[in-house]
């Protein structure tokens, strides 16, 4: 091999174009990237559903502002009755045939920059409602790719309905941190996770995202929330998007993904038959 092709080989390209570049740095830096949402009518589609599907559940009228009847559903609503709330939500708008490509749409080019554009995307909708207080739908520090179930190559597009800050919000660990903190696990084993996110604390970042803005984070670094210590709820959709052709694990294509975007060279590739006679022997 003469030199020359050696070194072109051993190079490391980026092709990414400027702006791809920005998220892609951040994104490697942080384990996340906040965007304002690319389509706001996709995004108070989502909203309003959301709310009439709620209020239809605590047998109200449809609300006037989607937006303050969610911040403040804990009026309405008790822990007691919470998960009944948030099941009956979840299944009207499984309902409609629309909520996947408006979801899709509040950041497809940000997710085709991220991820890629040839796009699997889980099909149940996944759904925290965080009263404030309210320490029965937590979901303490962990890492979805520690159970054999989730694929390191997932990504997780979190849209909040409402504006999220603080202990409202969640938080996660940067990947530098997470990579040095994971090695240490080990040490936590008999103390548990409640010590191992004491020790991480003054690592982890908290998001703090608008109405308005998506979330896109790693959910192979460590990530969680804690007791809702503000006087508003929260409501955030968590939805996994994956490269269609990247390893599946327990959550296969078909079952727990559906694919969304498979380009026609794709098409091709998967449909093509070697003619018989032309097999090598
Ligand atoms: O919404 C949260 O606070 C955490 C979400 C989460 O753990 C996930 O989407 O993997
Ligand atoms: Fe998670």
């Amino acid at each position: 091999m003469s030199k020359d092709v050696e070194s072109n080989q051993s190079e490391d390209r980026n092709f990414l174009l400027d702006q791809e570049s920005v998220l892609t740095d951040q994104f490697s830096r942080q384990g996340f990237v906040v965007h304002q949402a690319e389509s706001s009518e996709a995004l108070d589609y989502i909203r309003a559903q959301t709310a009439i599907a709620a209020a239809t559940a605590l047998n109200m009228s449809a609300p006037d502002d989607p937006g303050a009847f969610l911040n403040t559903v804990d009026q309405h609503v008790d822990v007691g009755g919470l998960n009944n709330l948030r099941m009956s939500v979840i299944e009207s708008l499984l309902g409609l045939p629309d909520f996947h490509i408006n979801y899709f749409n509040c950041a497809r080019g940000l997710l085709e920059s991220l991820v890629g554009n040839e796009l699997a995307m889980q099909r149940n909708i996944a759904l925290s409602v965080q009263l404030p207080d309210d320490d029965g739908s937590l979901l303490p520090l962990h890492s979805d790719a520690w159970g054999s179930e989730c694929s390191p190559f997932e990504v997780v597009l979190w849209v909040p309905l409402v504006d999220c800050y603080d202990t409202k919000s969640m938080y996660l660990l940067p990947p530098e941190a997470n990579a040095k903190w994971v090695t240490q696990l080990e040490d936590y084993k008999d103390d548990g996770v409640e010590a191992l996110f004491k020790a991480i604390e003054p690592e982890v970042t908290w998001v703090n995202i608008k109405y308005g803005e998506v979330l896109a984070f790693t959910p192979s670094v460590m990530h969680g929330n804690r007791v809702n210590q503000t006087d508003e709820t929260r409501w955030s959709f968590n939805i996994r998007f994956k490269g269609l052709f990247t390893p599946y694990s327990g959550k296969r294509l078909g079952e727990y993904f559906m694919p969304i975007s498979v380009r026609p060279a794709s098409r091709v590739g998967l449909e093509f038959e070697m003619p018989g006679a032309f097999y090598d022997s």
